[in-house]
């Protein structure tokens, strides 16, 4: 067995049947968190004695708020030393918006914990092994596959260091997305934009070219079935060299905006991590989608089909560098569905797993 990867689970000692229920409990904990924890990942934490009771419970409650495994450690109160501290990611080891949970664990005494998800951000990554190097009890990967589905784009966007990039498309059946007078307005049905405008509500970016800004003039705000603003709205991002005027709709004071002088997906994507930004919805026009498709920048793509013909004008892409039908991007479709007259599909178009909507 020289040379073989460890699995995600080595540890010292395999989970028993009480801390993968504990482990149950940590997971439904973790989505306690009524509240966006945005930026930061849904966790929670359970502290078992040795008897295998349950002396303390927590969960994390949002950015800048203590960790799930201290909310539980502070809950069990003297009932930590000792105790088996079972949580659904693995203890941070950095000293970020708070201090390091693996501090913490080892100030209380604290003597086994199991985790279920290996931490993926860089930054806060190693605490297994800081709290195995002081001589605790570590399991990880119990019920891990779980905890991941409870953040699926923090996790993917902590893996790439980059946000998940979904892109959105309405067009006529043909592909067109304007009319050949550049008449754009509406293609699709009332229904589907109302979609459009959740999407926005669950993203934390949406992303423009300046051409569209030009020829368009959107406001690009999550909107309700009433037409207002919704309270979180994501930041407006318009990529592009050409100047927006101070009159255009994105400007307005409804939500921030973010001027972008680049064309570069990857640069645009690394400025909108920085600024924690996990979710981008691309709704740019053909030379946009083709700049991101061709960085393969793009992880999913929802679509509206509008019943519509039109034969001429724009298409949702721009070239892409594909001359032969075997160069052909090819992704899989994972939903359709009828949204009043409009055909609605979505495919994935990176690796990534499927996960319900209005995951975070
Ligand atoms: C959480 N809640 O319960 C745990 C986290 O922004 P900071 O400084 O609080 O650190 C966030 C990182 O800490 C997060 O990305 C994750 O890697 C780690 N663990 N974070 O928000 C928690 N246990
Ligand atoms: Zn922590």
């Amino acid at each position: 067995m020289l040379g073989a990867p460890e699995p995600e689970w080595a540890g010292t000692e395999m989970a028993s049947t009480i801390e993968i229920d504990a482990m149950q409990r940590a997971l439904s904990l973790a989505t306690r968190a009524e509240a966006p924890t945005h930026p930061n990942p849904r966790v929670g934490a359970v502290v078992l004695d040795a008897a295998g009771s349950i002396v303390g419970e927590g969960f994390h409650r949002g950015a800048g708020t203590p960790h799930a495994e201290i909310e539980a450690l502070r809950d069990a109160g003297p009932s930590a030393s000792g105790a088996t501290v079972v949580v659904s990611l693995e203890p941070c080891n950095h000293s970020g918006r708070t201090e390091p949970c693996t501090a913490s664990l080892l100030q209380a005494g604290v003597s086994r914990v199991v985790f279920a998800q290996t931490d993926p951000n860089p930054v806060a990554a190693g605490g297994a092994e800081v709290l195995r190097g002081a001589g605790l009890s570590v399991e990880g990967g119990v019920l891990s596959e779980r905890a991941r589905e409870l953040n699926p784009i923090w996790t993917l966007a902590m893996q790439r260091q980059r946000p998940f990039v979904t892109w959105k498309v309405a067009a006529t059946v043909d592909g067109r997305v304007a009319a050949s007078d550049g008449s754009s307005r509406w293609i699709t049905g009332s229904s589907a934009r109302a979609e459009v405008h959740a999407l926005r509500a669950q993203v934390d970016a949406v992303v423009v070219g300046t051409g569209t800004v030009l020829e368009d003039d959107p406001q690009l705000t999550a909107r309700d079935a009433e037409g207002q603003p919704i309270e979180r709205q994501p930041l407006r991002v318009v990529v592009g060299h050409r100047s927006i005027p101070a009159s255009a709709k994105v400007n307005d004071d409804s939500a921030e905006t973010l001027h972008l002088p680049s064309h570069e997906p990857t640069e645009v994507l690394e400025e909108l991590f920085a600024r924690d930004v996990h979710h981008t919805l691309l709704e740019g026009g053909p030379t946009l989608a083709a700049a991101f498709v061709s960085a393969g920048a793009v992880d999913r793509v929802v679509g509206y089909t509008a019943p519509a013909l039109l034969g001429d004008g724009a298409s949702l892409l721009g070239p892409i560098g594909v001359a032969s039908i075997s160069d052909a991007v090819r992704f899989a479709f994972d939903d359709v569905s009828l949204v009043d007259g409009d055909l609605r599909w979505s495919g994935r178009l990176s690796d990534v797993p499927l996960f319900t909507e209005g995951a975070r």
